[in-house]
């Protein structure tokens, strides 16, 4: 592939001059924003997270930050799950819908002060939606974006890195926990979250100048622990089934179609956006589900939807796929119709290459 061409719109991070002298291979555009996504390769990297300790420039997850006395009662609007026991201490992982149902972000939110809270967002322009949501209505909140740029610490080593920069207490943060830290006199949002299953954390930068003095000082600390920039990794994600909005759902689909039916609460029904839509979802019984899928064969890079076929006739489509050293066969994340989505359904996966056998799985890999 081509290079991706320099331009303001395609904005540069806080970060971007350390991940360049780190030597920053490939690039993706997430939030009009540059992403670095592999440093040696993607195989190389995935071995490296899983054992030692990575730093991600995850600038792009992009705060969407929502100010006022009506805060909460406009976030309660926009996702199905019950927000009411957010707290300073604690992060949600919230699907967002439309008033049809289908899927607009998946974000974390977090109150980052009184009155104050960063929809940390995926890839699609988020602050747009809100904004119209907020007028529309009448609300008294102010929408914008901050300057906050995350940075992931992931890996096992992540504690341990963590704690020679923040300190011996952020290894008391628990998963989806969120308190400040202090870093040269400023007060950091921490959390233990982050876009891989090999534990770690995210810290909410605020103020693009302390950018570089952040990331210079995890290196020199982590310098023992093999600390390497890294970036999401697409075997680890697939492996451990994280869903990319834009890649593996759009408004197209519905929360529950995601597998993120547990973050529907009936009680949010009556009064959230797409809440009819999904009620009559719910009643109807759901048509087809994300599923872990394993693609037998060698395969391109899944730059497009491969329709899945069964007898014939198409029966869903997969979104993401890609070889796993670790499990031996290509991991593959697809959304299934429930006649097929029965764990060892065998199908047939078609690549721009050609046709596949491929089976549904019980589980992800992780
Ligand atoms: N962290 C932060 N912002 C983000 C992401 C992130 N914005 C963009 C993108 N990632 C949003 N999407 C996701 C997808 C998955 C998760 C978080 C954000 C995630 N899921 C866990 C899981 O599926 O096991 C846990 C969810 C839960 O149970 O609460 O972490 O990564 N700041």
């Amino acid at each position: 592939m081509a290079m991706i061409a320099p331009s303001r719109r395609v904005r540069r991070t806080p970060f971007s001059d350390g991940v360049e002298a780190e030597g920053v291979k490939a690039y993706t555009v997430y939030n009009h924003m540059l992403l670095p996504t592999a440093f040696e390769n993607p195989q190389f990297d995935c071995r490296h997270l899983k054992t030692h300790v990575q730093v991600w420039d995850v600038s792009c997850e992009r705060q969407v930050q929502i100010k006022g006395p009506d805060a909460a009662k406009l976030i309660q609007i926009l996702t199905p799950r019950d927000i009411s026991k957010l707290s300073p201490e604690r992060c949600f992982y919230i699907p967002v819908t439309d008033q049809y149902g289908g899927m607009l972000n998946d974000p974390v939110l977090l109150q980052a002060g009184p009155d104050t809270y960063w929809i940390s967002i995926a890839d699609s322009d988020f602050l747009l939606w809100v904004l119209a949501v907020a007028g529309c209505n009448g609300f008294d909140v102010d929408v914008s974006e901050p300057d906050v740029s995350p940075l992931a610490v992931q890996g096992p080593k992540s504690d341990d890195l963590m704690a020679r920069v923040f300190g011996e207490e952020v290894r008391a943060l628990r998963f989806f926990g969120c308190r400040r830290f202090a870093f040269e006199g400023q007060n950091f949002m921490v959390s233990r979250s982050g876009y891989s299953k090999q534990g770690g954390f995210e810290i909410y930068v605020e103020g693009s100048e302390y950018g570089m003095p952040l990331w210079r000082a995890l290196f020199a600390a982590g310098e023992d622990l093999e600390v390497q920039a890294g970036g999401p990794n697409l075997i680890e994600r697939i492996e451990s089934g994280l869903l990319s909005y834009g890649n593996d759902m759009t408004r197209d689909n519905s929360p529950m179609e995601c597998g993120l039916g547990k973050y529907v609460q009936v009680s949010q029904l009556a009064t959230c956006f797409g809440g009819r839509a999904l009620q009559e979802e719910l009643d109807a019984g759901i048509a087809r589900m994300i599923r872990p899928i394993a693609i037998d064969g060698e395969i391109p890079a899944c730059d497009r939807s491969w329709p899945i076929y069964a007898a014939g006739c198409v029966v869903g489509q997969v979104t993401s796929a890609t070889w796993s050293p670790d499990f031996e066969t290509n991991v593959a994340i697809g959304m299934v119709a429930s006649s097929h989505w029965d764990a060892g359904t065998v199908v047939e996966v078609e690549t721009q290459d050609g046709l596949h056998r491929a089976v549904v799985q019980a589980s992800f890999w992780n």
